[in-house]
């Protein structure tokens, strides 16, 4: 680890117990569904790192875009001394665009993830192109209570939740999320990245690219329950299946039984008829009006707004 990182300790068997659990629970509900945090282990995370590069998938280029445009833009909504707070880090790319538009010796970067290893490779990284930069990461579920370092005297709280990764979460949870992001985050401000309702064919095929990254990144949810839990499922026997639901405004991604099948896990069997699906992820898109009225309801106050030519995606800041 470099010196100037300050290394909050990961919580991995507590994960592991969590992620059978919520698989048990996920295989016995009716319809059978999981949450996409299970997604980000480190292959999964590599794999979400080279959707973000496909030529399908155009949020995140956008975003980047939206980012390299206007940073100075929206560092100056931030303030002079800031802690920033980034959600859900991954591979901290994005928000290198923020700091270079940042003042380096007022800021402290907390970014908080789930998966360590990930985490701590792209703190390394950071560090080393930041030097000077306090970085405190922390290992956390970042929608559950979580205890972020104690503000810097003067500095205002402002957090960063790019690629509209909000997108993944359900309404409910969504609004539990903006409400504890607005009570931690009060005096400063929330930079958010979401994606916006477009034309079906766009959605569809970000969801479903040609060389199968996508659907790689799927399965590999039931991979980690082979590797990590023990779980047992013929070869070949789900895949991929990615559309948009318009009822929900929605990209929905299941894992559908090829054929009838059972899955074994720690001793009790699940079994899938053929075309059933295990619901993986759904991945909402908005309206820039229909967002604003949530965050507003949660207790923001809805600021700028930067969006591309197409009005594909959007970055608001929302005062907290
Ligand atoms: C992280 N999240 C915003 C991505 C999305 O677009 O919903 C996850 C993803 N799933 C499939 N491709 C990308």
């Amino acid at each position: 680890m470099k010196p100037g990182i300050e290394w909050r300790q990961p919580r991995a068997a507590a994960e592991n117990e969590q992620f059978a659990d919520d698989l048990h629970a996920a295989l016995s509900r009716t319809p059978k569904a999981i949450s996409p945090k299970y997604f980000y282990d480190e292959v999964g995370s590599k794999l979400f790192e080279r959707i973000c590069d496909l030529p399908e998938y155009y949020p995140t280029r956008t975003e980047l875009a939206l980012l390299q445009t206007h940073a100075t833009d929206m560092a100056a909504q931030m303030g002079e001394r800031v802690q920033l707070v980034e959600y859900g880090a991954g591979a901290l790319r994005k928000v290198r665009l923020l700091l270079d538009a940042l003042p380096r010796e007022r800021v402290e970067f907390v970014p908080v993830d789930i998966s360590g290893p990930h985490l701590l490779s792209a703190c390394n990284g950071l560090a080393g192109d930041y030097p000077g930069l306090a970085i405190h990461p922390l290992v956390a579920d970042f929608t559950r209570q979580h205890a972020l370092p104690a503000r810097p005297a003067g500095a205002r709280r402002v957090g960063f939740f790019p690629g509209s990764s909000i997108g993944n979460f359900t309404p409910a949870e969504a609004d539990a999320f903006l409400r504890l992001a607005a009570a931690e985050l009060t005096g400063g401000g929330l930079l958010i990245g979401i994606d916006l309702v477009k034309d079906h064919e766009v959605l569809h095929a970000a969801y479903n690219d040609a060389q199968g990254v996508t659907a790689a990144f799927n399965l590999n949810l039931l991979e980690r329950a082979r590797n990590e839990l023990g779980a047992e499922f013929p070869a070949g026997g789900f895949e991929h299946l990615a559309f948009y639901n318009p009822a929900y405004c929605r990209i929905e991604m299941h894992l559908r039984a090829t054929r009838p099948l059972a899955l074994q896990l720690g001793g009790e069997i699940y079994s899938f008829h053929e075309g059933e699906t295990l619901h993986t992820e759904h991945s909402h898109k908005y309206t820039v009006a229909g967002f604003q009225a949530m965050a507003e309801r949660a207790g923001f106050r809805p600021g700028k707004v930067w969006t591309d030519a197409n009005r594909w995606f959007a970055l608001l800041w929302l005062q907290a």
